[in-house]
């Protein structure tokens, strides 16, 4: 029977990998972003695997959450695995200088837009008694870094709700897990510099860093585990990148 899968931030990034792997499996894909020329080339280009429904969706605002599940067409209403893929950092300065706005906004979006849609998919699931919720997470939630203050703990925020949905959900046959990436190449510096191209080239310069198909096909991968397996971390690095040591300021 086919599948189906609702992606949030599919117009960029892992997101948009996750689109395309999953229909290029023939899954049924719910895509949906804030950005909606993204939106229909998404369709243009994945409508020949598989059959896509694209919604403009802003996971901060919880009535379009509801309205999109609420009308979904027939063909889609059966979700079977959501990816809380939708996310974002802005700014790298410490918390003392850092923005309040972009605060807001990463708690809005990062933790807020995560439970919106996660609420909004998890009764009809445990009803029946199937789907799997996959968070995006990331190593910022579990290693400290410079200027990571509230993107981090948004992230740590993720890791914690992921576990304790596993406790709420024992006994069903909903999963729920969180995959940790480290630095990724995506649109995600150029977000978090605010559109300065440069600075977000930086970040990726000459490191063979992770690919968003690197973690769409970790994703689909961990979707398709036997039912009686529930990955409940996965935590996942380019093999460029690791730990740094602890650091003392001196006087
Ligand atoms: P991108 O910037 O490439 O993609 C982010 C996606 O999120 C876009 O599709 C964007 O769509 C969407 N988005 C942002 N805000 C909203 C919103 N309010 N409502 C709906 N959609 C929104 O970055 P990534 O692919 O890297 O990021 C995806 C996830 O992965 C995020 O949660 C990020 O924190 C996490 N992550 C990223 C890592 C990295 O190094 N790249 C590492 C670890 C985790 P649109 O603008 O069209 O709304
Ligand atoms: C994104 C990875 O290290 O840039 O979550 O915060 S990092």
């Amino acid at each position: 029977m086919t599948k189906t899968v609702l992606i949030t931030g599919a117009t960029s990034g892992f997101g948009a990998a996750c689109a395309e792997i999953f229909s290029r499996n023939k899954w049924n894909v719910i895509l949906t972003g804030r950005r909606k020329d993204r939106l229909n080339n998404l369709k243009k280009k994945l409508g020949k695997f598989s059959s896509v429904y694209t919604s403009q969706l802003d996971v901060r605002n919880s009535d379009e959450v509801e309205k999109l599940i609420t009308n979904l067409p027939q063909e889609f209403r059966d979700i079977d695995v959501l990816v809380n893929n939708a996310g974002l950092a802005l700014g790298l300065d410490s918390a003392d200088e850092a923005n309040l706005e972009d605060w807001d906004i990463m708690v809005d979006t990062n933790i807020k837009g995560l439970l919106y849609c996660t609420k909004s998919v998890l009764k009809t699931m445990v009803k029946k008694n199937s789907g799997h919720i996959v968070n995006i997470g990331s190593t910022a939630g579990n290693w400290p870094y410079p200027g990571g203050n509230v993107y981090g703990a948004t992230k740590s925020f993720v890791q914690q709700f992921s576990r304790n949905l596993r406790a709420d959900l024992l006994g069903t046959k909903v999963k729920v897990t969180n995959i940790e990436p480290g630095m990724a190449e995506t649109e995600f510096s150029l977000v978090r510099f605010k559109g300065d191209s440069k600075k977000a080239e930086k970040v990726y310069e000459n490191a063979d860093l992770l690919q968003p198909e690197d973690i769409a096909d970790i994703i689909l991968w961990v979707v398709n585990t036997p039912e009686r397996v529930n990955i409940n971390t996965l935590e996942v690095m380019a093999t460029c990148q690791a730990w740094g040591h602890l650091q003392v300021h001196r006087n």
